[in-house]
């Protein structure tokens, strides 16, 4: 198992490679080219320089969240081909500079989506929280504002600027496209890269779906046990596989982490690993990584990582705001360090108690 750290570059990320370096038995970084726009095929001399970059620091590029879709892929419009030509062009770009896994998602219009980013908890820490009743009450179109009010002025993935001002339009291109056309077009994407993974040997890993519902009527199919399964199952390439995120997949109750874990054996490329409280339905804050602050048991989801066999790249996933960090929401130095820490522990735990 690879312990990493989510970077988002000099440029945007409040954290430097140099305190990265400084975890404990974290080896690496994920990152991305975050002046690219989705449908873009990216520069060779970018990827060397971020890698170099990255490498100078003493750490590794161990993998890229994420290369983004274009609209028309996820739609199935006509010049979906084209985005997709591309999307190939930068995979065998990242493949050649020896990058060997890629992190995306299949959700429209919205990426991951939370009515608070920084709800003041008992400890003082701040965290990112949903409430499906809040968020009814917001217009779809105005999200943005509501999204940008506590970013601390970080820009967001998922919630660049530039794409948020085309939210009426993009609403309009999914009008017609319900789940069952949405699987049917990331297969037809899938098929059509599964080459090019497989010459290159790059590990797909779609990311779940966050929350694990449809969101202001949009559909949603990265959500559940049985969608996880089709999607492995509908394109049967090692390179087809998925991100485990713990606190998307988490945010429905009914969804059995560690069952889902042991199913997918062999098909989890990577590993986003967070706790979350569940609150009510539809309700959820986000919680420190130790099992007993949320309603994740991460000893027993680590444990279904290690009995399949996983020794692939994990990385915590977003952590609380403490010790007065200002940092973009889930995504300071402080509390991820914390996760890491936690999580490489039971890892070395659950490694000798099976020996
Ligand atoms: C949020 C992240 C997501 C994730 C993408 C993957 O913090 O987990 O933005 O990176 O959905 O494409």
């Amino acid at each position: 198992m690879d312990m990493t750290l989510r970077w988002f570059g000099k440029k945007f990320d409040s954290v430097t490679l140099e305190q990265i370096r400084q975890i404990p038995g974290v080896t690496g970084v994920i990152t991305t080219l975050y002046d690219t726009k989705p449908g873009e095929v990216w520069e060779t001399e970018k990827i060397r320089e971020i890698k170099k970059e990255i490498e100078d620091a003493g750490l590794q590029l161990k993998g890229i969240e994420s290369v983004n879709i274009h609209d028309s892929i996820k739609v199935g419009t006509p010049d979906r081909d084209k985005y997709i030509d591309n999307y190939i062009k930068t995979l065998e770009r990242l493949g050649q500079e020896s990058v060997d896994l890629v992190c995306y998602n299949f959700m429209p219009v919205f990426d991951w989506t939370r009515s608070d980013l920084a709800k003041l908890r008992e400890d003082g820490s701040t965290v990112l929280s949903y409430d499906q009743e809040l968020i009814d009450a917001i217009d779809p179109e105005k999200m943005m504002d509501s999204m940008d009010k506590k970013s601390n002025g970080f820009v967001l993935p998922g919630w660049e600027p530039e794409r948020m001002a085309k939210i009426k339009e993009l609403f309009n291109l999914y009008k017609d496209v319900d789940e069952e056309k949405l699987f049917a077009n990331l297969k037809y994407f899938l098929e059509r890269i599964m080459p090019t993974c497989e010459k290159y040997g790059i590990k797909m890993a779609i990311h779940p779906d966050d929350p694990s519902w449809p969101v202001f009527g949009l559909p949603r199919i990265m959500t559940s046990k049985e969608n996880l399964l089709k999607l492995v199952t509908m394109v049967d390439s090692p390179c087809n596989g998925v991100t485990l995120c713990t606190g998307s997949l988490g945010s429905n109750p009914d969804n059995d982490i560690p069952d889902i874990i042991r199913s997918l054996k062999g098909k989890i490329h990577f590993g986003h690993l967070r706790n979350i409280r569940h609150l009510a339905p539809g309700k959820f804050d986000e919680a420190a990584h130790l099992s007993s602050d949320g309603s994740l048991d991460m000893f027993e989801i680590m444990k279904a990582l290690y009995d399949i066999g996983f020794d692939g790249v994990i990385r915590p996933d977003h952590g609380r705001a403490i010790w007065g960090e200002v940092a973009m929401p889930g995504y300071g130095l402080y509390d991820r360090a914390l996760g890491a820490t936690y999580l490489n522990g039971i890892w070395e735990s659950i490694k000798k108690m099976s020996k």
